[in-house]
């Protein structure tokens, strides 16, 4: 079925100058970008997005990691895109994500780093259609 999600390269893959690799991969799956920003987060726009995720330990580094630096932000859609974008990323944690995933490939940070693991992807319908609320709105 063809969905949309919501995805981000964290100020990391930025920086590191990984947009247009990270952008390659998703294309050559045969996904479509139809929508691409690059923007500076506002704190607004990451308490919505993580809000799951407040009160949890890793919640203030996350976040603050996410306001250091510019993101991309993109909208991508495809067959079974969101299980499937989150398969190229990998596994959260750089260090351990397979070979062949964007992680496991480029991802140098893990530890107390591990939030610097280059991208987002959204989890499920209902959280991708709030997530691209969020960035494009
Ligand atoms: P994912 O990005 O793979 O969907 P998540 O939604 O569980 O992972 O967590 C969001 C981000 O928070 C994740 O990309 C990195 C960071 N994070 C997750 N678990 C963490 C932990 N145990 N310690 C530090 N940071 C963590
Ligand atoms: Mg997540």
């Amino acid at each position: 079925m063809t969905e949309r999600t919501l995805v981000l390269i964290k100020p990391d893959g930025v920086e590191r100058g990984l947009t247009g690799e990270i952008l390659r991969r998703i294309e050559a799956k045969g996904y479509i970008i139809t929508e691409l920003a690059k923007r500076q987060a506002s704190p607004d726009q990451l308490a919505a997005h993580y809000a799951e995720h407040e009160g949890k330990p890793f919640y203030q580094p996350l976040v603050d990691f996410m306001l250091s630096g510019p993101i991309v932000a993109a909208v991508v859609e495809g067959d079974e895109v969101i299980k499937g974008f989150r398969s190229l990323a990998g596994a959260t944690d750089p260090s351990t994500a397979a070979p062949g995933t964007i992680r496991g490939d480029l991802g140098r940070d893990w530890g107390e780093k591990v939030q610097k693991n280059l991208v987002h992807g959204s989890d499920s319908v209902d959280s991708a259609e709030r997530e691209i609320g969020i960035w494009f709105s």
